[in-house]
């Protein structure tokens, strides 16, 4: 059995105040494994004293310190890259694929903020005067389970690099990987109460990192509604946020596309983190006159992706990562049947001899109407809908039909046309032809999706105050 129960204040591992209990559950038996005590207000409180007191001095570092902090915790990181993959394929039931991915971006993240930070001017001059700019101040950041590490790394590295000080709030789903990157955190020795880690609720933890004065911003990725009450939880002490919320992005396939490239793709890029991420594409646009033919590849496609245990180096999809998200997929599921759509593989259920854990059939709907809920509402799983469209001015229609914003895909023969296309469609990351990944490239929601952006210089400004000095 694990037990959790420690939160990270002022540079030590330290017993939390508060005593309520979590257990941990694998998404793969459905057994209790263990228990993480979870931390409350009092705890969150003092993380917030312990970093507002390091800020005095935190913020006055030179970018050079700041970059050899950053370089200790690439190293250490890397070094541990292994332990930190197989905690997330233990704790929340990712596949070793895509958490192994994640892994290697969180080394990569260190990179390019280092490559950012050094190339970054901390004083600029802008017309006839000198504009600094300053850390924002002690950042709040609040993360939910889904790769959480790689959450807590991106943000963590663009608030280093800016000489803020932090308190993270992660999922009370993610303490087991909390507990090994805090010590990641811890071994690469930055002055005490720079970093902090408070266990907690939502609700509790969350609430006071939003509602508390001495924390400059809130920096989140989670659910829309939830970034929703954050945002309205930090205009009284006029904090900062950044959100970055939900999707359901599109994945729009060109009539010169090769399909039997594209589909394969879409579907893996449809099925990223088990369908539990915020940019998986989950909405198909193809051709009408092309749709029986993707049809016919993608229910090839499906018997080779394999459903099953996460450790397996190839599964694809494996379970949700607990009982509500695996019965909220299969409510999705049936939604999609009532409104008519077409299920052409998968459906209601657990795979055969997958039914201890969260698992659900990898399943497509074809035929589907953007306006059905299933093209509309993030599900959160392995669910990809099929929509036709008529031309090129239909497909970006399609696109741009939704209240979310946050990622897109184009395939084409052409990078010409796809780029034609992409410059038209309403979000925050287009990727051509496959799914990829830049740290340097900013990444953020247009429209419900989110405001502000992470990555680079973009992020890296989110967490700077501009101040100008006139003569
Ligand atoms: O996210 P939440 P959860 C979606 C996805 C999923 C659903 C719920 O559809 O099924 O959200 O997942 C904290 N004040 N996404 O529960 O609820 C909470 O404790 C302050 C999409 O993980 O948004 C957690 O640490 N904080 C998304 C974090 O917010 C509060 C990624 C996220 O919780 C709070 C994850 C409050 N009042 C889920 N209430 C994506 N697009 O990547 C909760 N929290």
């Amino acid at each position: 059995m694990t037990t959790i129960d420690k939160v990270y204040i002022n540079g030590e591992f330290v017993t939390p105040h508060g005593t309520q209990r979590f257990d941990l559950i694998s998404p793969v038996t459905n057994q209790k494994t263990g228990e993480a005590v979870l931390g409350d207000e009092v705890d969150t409180q003092n993380a917030i004293a312990a970093a507002k007191d390091a800020y005095k001095t935190f913020s006055k570092t030179t970018k050079e310190e700041r970059i050899s902090y950053l370089e200790k915790l690439r190293a250490i990181v890397s070094r541990r890259e292994k332990d930190l993959t197989n905690v997330m394929v233990e704790e929340y039931g990712g596949t070793f694929q895509f958490c192994s991915m994640v892994s290697q971006n969180m080394v990569s993240d260190f990179s390019a903020m280092i490559d950012v930070l050094k190339n970054f001017d901390f004083e600029q001059t802008v017309g006839n005067s000198k504009v600094y700019l300053q850390p924002v101040g002690v950042v709040g950041i609040i993360i939910p389970w889904n790769m959480s590490n790689g959450f807590i790394v991106t943000k963590l590295s663009t608030a280093i690099a800016a000489g803020c000080t932090v308190v993270v709030k992660p999922s009370e789903m993610s303490t087991q990987q909390t507990q090994i990157i805090a010590e990641c955190f811890h071994e690469a020795g930055l002055p005490k109460g720079v970093i902090n880690f408070v266990n907690g609720l939502g609700d509790v933890v969350g609430a006071e990192l939003t509602g508390n004065t001495n924390v400059s911003k809130i920096a989140f990725t989670g659910s829309t509604a939830v970034g929703k009450i954050i945002a309205k939880g930090a205009v009284d002490s006029m904090k900062r946020v950044t959100l970055e919320l939900g999707g359901k992005s599109p994945n729009v396939i060109l009539d010169d596309a090769n399909l039997q490239e594209a589909i394969p793709t879409a579907i893996f890029a449809a099925y990223l983190n088990s369908g539990q991420a915020c940019a998986a594409a989950t909405r198909l646009l193809v051709p009408e006159s092309k749709l029986e033919e993707v049809n016919a590849i993608a229910k090839a496609v499906i018997q080779n992706i394999k459903v099953g245990n996460p450790k397996d180096v190839d599964t694809v999809v494996g379970p949700m990562v607990n009982k509500k998200q695996y019965e909220r997929v299969q409510d999705y599921i049936r939604i999609g049947q009532q409104e008519g759509a077409t299920l052409l593989v998968g459906g209601e259920g657990k795979p055969e001899g997958l039914e201890d854990g969260n698992y659900v059939k990898a399943t497509i709907f074809t035929n589907v109407k953007n306006d059905m809920r299933i093209a509309q509402e993030e599900i959160f799983g392995p669910v990809l809908s099929i929509i036709p469209y008529k031309d090129e001015e239909d497909a970006i229609a399609i696109a741009n039909d939704t209240s979310y914003g946050l990622a897109a895909y184009v395939s084409s023969a052409s990078k010409e046309r796809a780029y034609h296309v992409a410059s038209q469609i309403d979000a925050g990351r287009i990727c051509i032809n496959g799914i990829s990944h830049d740290s340097k490239a900013p990444f953020g929601g247009f429209k419900q999706s989110g405001i502000g952006r992470e990555y680079g210089i973009f992020g890296l400004e989110e967490y700077l105050e501009p101040k100008a000095i006139l003569e």
